[in-house]
């Protein structure tokens, strides 16, 4: 609408983007580029992610855990991603480092943003992620890590607090760095997709 910032990346994201991700400025350029193709409005909302999230997983329910990655990536609040937070975003999720990651993961887990997260934010978000798991494979999940409530119970006794403590980020990343099994257990396993998948070649 009339606006200067017509295809091309401001020089502040871009120098931005670069310092704080591993990617090039022919990168970012190309990227933005198919970015506001498929989304000439260059953002895009929190129904748009959904539908997004929604094709990679059609035979769950992924909309409450699309909800919550979404809050996590929307950094400043304002209920759509922008170019900017959505590089960010995958950088910290596929590219970046351990550490980043989980500092991604945190803000994920700290559902109400007040910089600690709860038990109940941690069965919430466990709830959101059994949500995608199919029933099958539900089934071959060992006893104590079956149903949402088993595994938001299994994850705070790994972190040794008690029901009403709080983690802080440093507690998490430290906790989930020092621990595989909590690395496993606060996220969805897409290692056992990738699994499947193999299975299922010749
Ligand atoms: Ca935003
Ligand atoms: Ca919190």
């Amino acid at each position: 609408m009339g606006n200067s910032k017509s295809g091309a990346l401001s020089k502040e994201i871009l120098e931005d983007l670069q310092l704080n991700t591993k990617f090039t400025e022919e990168e970012l350029c190309a990227w933005y580029q198919s970015f506001l193709k498929e989304c000439p409005s260059g953002r895009i909302s929190r129904k748009e992610f959904e539908s997004i999230y929604g094709k990679f997983f059609p035979d769950a329910d992924p909309k409450a855990y699309a909800q919550h990655v979404f809050r996590s990536f929307d950094t400043n609040s304002d209920g759509t991603l922008d170019f900017k937070e959505y590089v960010v975003a995958l950088h910290m999720t596929t590219g970046g480092k351990p550490t980043q990651k989980l500092e991604w993961a945190f803000s994920l887990y700290d559902v109400d943003g007040n910089g600690t997260i709860s038990k109940s934010e941690v069965l919430e978000i466990v709830t959101a992620i059994f949500k995608m798991i199919s029933p099958e494979d539900v089934k071959l999940l060992p006893d104590d890590e079956n149903t949402p409530e088993k595994r938001a119970e299994k994850i705070w006794a790994y972190f040794g607090k008690k029901d009403d403590d709080k983690l802080t980020e440093q507690e998490f990343i430290e906790g989930t760095m020092a621990n595989k099994d909590i690395l496993r257990l606060i996220q969805y396993e897409p290692q056992k997709v990738k699994e499947k998948i193999k299975e299922k070649k010749p």
